[in-house]
């Protein structure tokens, strides 16, 4: 039976992929409940704009707003479980030759999915460095905020790329040749408005791969894609892969 919401043309496109790429945004948590980049935060961080504590001109003007800013995104991630969405897309990579997910989410809800090898194009709040690049994953809250690095006492920082900061040359590089490579790249969940991430599927149309968004609203990508599934990621994946396979 054909879903009549998913065209029988991805269907057979995706049977016979060689070398798939997901790229994810926050719209696939956010049936998880992680609030997407420009939803309104809730409560305490109502009056703040995602788009001014996430840059590094904020942490120097107040370190210690924007570390409780992460700190309330990092407790509301870690009760936020994986979606179908994330799942589905677990379930996908085990029939495909070669898959990759590259997500600019900083949730780790794809790896706590189950997901391997995860391109995370703007880092993970659930770890943070301190100016000498020394990663954590755990440290001691004192009452000075933000916490100092266990390693060289230096004050910590969430693990993230934040707006005006370049992203690691190595995920960005890896990224790029991947979508290069791929015949087919599905963008789920982003308003594909962030650079560079938003370039990658245009690099993978420029190299031959054919296009696939899933979203419920229309973005800047909906016209140059060869199939638009529109509606929630949570409900098209599951339906997607049981279609397929
Ligand atoms: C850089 C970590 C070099 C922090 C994030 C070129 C042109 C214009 C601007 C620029 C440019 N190059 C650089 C810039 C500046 C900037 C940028 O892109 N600005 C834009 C916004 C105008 N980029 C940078 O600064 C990047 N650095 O390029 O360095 C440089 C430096 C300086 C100057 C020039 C160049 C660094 C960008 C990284 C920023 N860090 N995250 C943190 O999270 O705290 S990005 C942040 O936004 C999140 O990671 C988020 O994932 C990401 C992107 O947003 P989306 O994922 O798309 O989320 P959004 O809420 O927007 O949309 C959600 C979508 O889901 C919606 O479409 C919705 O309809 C849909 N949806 C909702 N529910 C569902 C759903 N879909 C499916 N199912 C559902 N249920």
């Amino acid at each position: 039976m054909n879903d009549n919401t998913i065209p029988t043309q991805l269907i057979q496109t995706l049977r016979t992929a060689k070398q798939v790429v997901v790229l994810t945004g926050a719209g696939i948590s956010a049936e998880s409940g992680v609030p997407t980049f420009r939803d309104a935060q809730t409560g305490l961080w109502a009056k703040y704009d995602p788009m001014d504590l996430a840059t590094p001109e904020a942490f120097q003007r107040d370190p210690r707003l924007v570390w409780e800013w992460y700190t309330w995104r990092r407790e509301l991630v870690a009760k936020a479980p994986p979606n179908l969405g994330h799942l589905a897309l677990v379930n996908m990579q085990t029939y495909l030759p070669k898959f990759t997910l590259i997500t600019q989410n900083v949730d780790g809800l794809h790896q706590r999915a189950g997901s391997q090898q995860v391109i995370e194009l703007h880092g993970n709040l659930t770890r943070s460095k301190c100016v000498n690049e020394h990663i954590v994953d755990s440290w001691q809250t004192a009452d000075e905020l933000p916490p100092r690095c266990p390693h060289c006492e230096q004050i910590l920082r969430p693990d993230v790329v934040w707006f005006g900061e370049f992203l690691q040359e190595q995920t960005l590089y890896k990224a790029m040749k991947t979508v290069e490579q791929c015949d087919l790249i599905f963008s789920v969940g982003t308003s594909s408005l962030v650079q560079p991430a938003a370039s990658l599927p245009f690099i993978a149309l420029e190299h031959g791969a054919k296009l696939v968004e899933i979203n419920p609203d229309s973005t800047p990508l909906t016209p140059h894609v060869h199939f638009v599934l529109y509606g929630k990621s949570g409900a098209i994946l599951p339906k997607l892969v049981d279609l397929t396979w």
